[in-house]
């Protein structure tokens, strides 16, 4: 399994003969599929790599939360706004998990988050794009959630201890949020109006290929998926999630009485899979790049909150302080 990984992708992974007595150590320890705790000898670049996917995924569920909060104040009922209320708060805690996970690497919170604000941190690409009508909650929640749910259900293996527990309640929640995502879908599409169909329809056909870039480039020009593959960091390639996410997809799209914005999607019997046509990855490359149409918005967005929030944790430091003070002089 090993000696196949090192073939793939575009950079070369040292093969077992070239490591260090330390480096051979640990990959042996993962290869027997032993989990790497936070205390364990690491090689930094295998620290380093987890502390930049981490912290990526960490931001990604914060700034995920901006595109739905947008939809709170206009659910159509109180029932629909309990839910989407408590999916944006499940995001929350998932961005609490992992950067929880992400300090147990050393890295620092702050840190980090000041990288996202300043432009220098990436998070997922979908949450560049805007929520337009409230369809786009369906869509939201049935692909966006549709999509993480297919890399983290891997995720829960992921070779780091920590980063595979936490995955194990995100998707428990995730799949809640898929599925109420959907029932949206099915509800405007089934009991709905002409006009709310095609809310629907227009929302799949915004999303569907922003949903695709969520796995990132094609394995072949994927910097990282070699040597995370061989650090069982990643568990599958991005192309091999992609096909698996459209394969599992493509049936609740054709139950919903809805089409997908790809003339070249259909199933291959030869395969066993369905095809599909190309990614743009001009456009994945220049939303990565800040150019989406809404990186600037999402950014200061996070800025504002951060700024807004700052009395409450000062308020807090002082409090501490105060009793503490009065502790020691007791
Ligand atoms: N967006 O070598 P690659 C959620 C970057 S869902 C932005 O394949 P890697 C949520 C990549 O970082 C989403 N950037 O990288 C759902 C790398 O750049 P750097 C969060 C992307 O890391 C609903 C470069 O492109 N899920 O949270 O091996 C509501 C080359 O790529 C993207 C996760 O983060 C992208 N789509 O594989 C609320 C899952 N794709 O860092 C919230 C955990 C690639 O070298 N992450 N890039 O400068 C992963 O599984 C992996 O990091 C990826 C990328 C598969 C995403």
């Amino acid at each position: 399994m090993y000696a196949q990984l090192v073939e793939t992708g575009v950079k070369r992974v040292k093969d077992l003969a070239e490591m260090t007595p330390e480096e051979r150590a640990f990959q042996e320890r993962i290869d027997a599929e032993i989990k790497i705790e936070p205390k364990n000898w690491m090689p930094d670049a295998y620290r380093q790599t987890l502390i930049r996917q981490i912290s990526q995924h960490a931001h990604s569920e914060i700034v995920g939360m901006l595109p739905e909060g947008n939809w709170l104040t206009r659910a159509p009922t109180l029932k629909r706004k309990l839910q989407l209320m408590a999916k944006i708060q499940d995001e929350a805690g998932h961005g609490m998990y992992l950067y929880s996970a992400m300090e147990t690497l050393g890295a620092d919170r702050d840190t980090e988050i000041a990288k996202l604000h300043s432009g220098r941190a990436k998070y997922s690409s979908i949450f560049n794009y805007p929520t337009l009508n409230w369809a786009d909650m369906g869509a939201v929640g049935w692909l966006v959630d549709g999509a993480a749910i297919v890399n983290q259900v891997v995720l829960q293996r992921t070779s780091y201890g920590p980063y595979a527990r936490a995955m194990i309640r995100i998707c428990k929640e995730e799949s809640f949020h898929q599925r109420q995502g959907y029932e949206i879908l099915l509800t405007m599409m089934r009991h709905g109006t002409q006009a709310q169909q095609d809310m629907v329809q227009d929302a799949i056909n915004r999303l569907w290929w922003p949903a695709l870039m969520m796995f990132g480039p094609s394995d072949a020009d994927s910097p990282n998926s070699a040597q995370s593959l061989a650090w069982k960091i990643k568990r599958m390639g991005n192309d091999e999630l992609r096909q698996r996410f459209i394969d599992q997809t493509v049936p609740q799209l054709e139950f919903l009485g809805c089409t997908a914005p790809d003339p070249d999607l259909k199933w291959s019997a030869a395969r066993g899979h369905y095809d599909f046509g190309q990614i743009d990855w001009q456009e994945f490359y220049e939303v990565l790049k800040g150019n989406g149409p809404c990186n600037r918005e999402r950014i200061t967005t996070r800025r504002k909150a951060l700024e807004d929030g700052q009395w409450v944790r000062e308020a807090a430091v002082a409090h501490a302080a105060k009793r503490q003070q009065k502790q020691s002089t007791a």
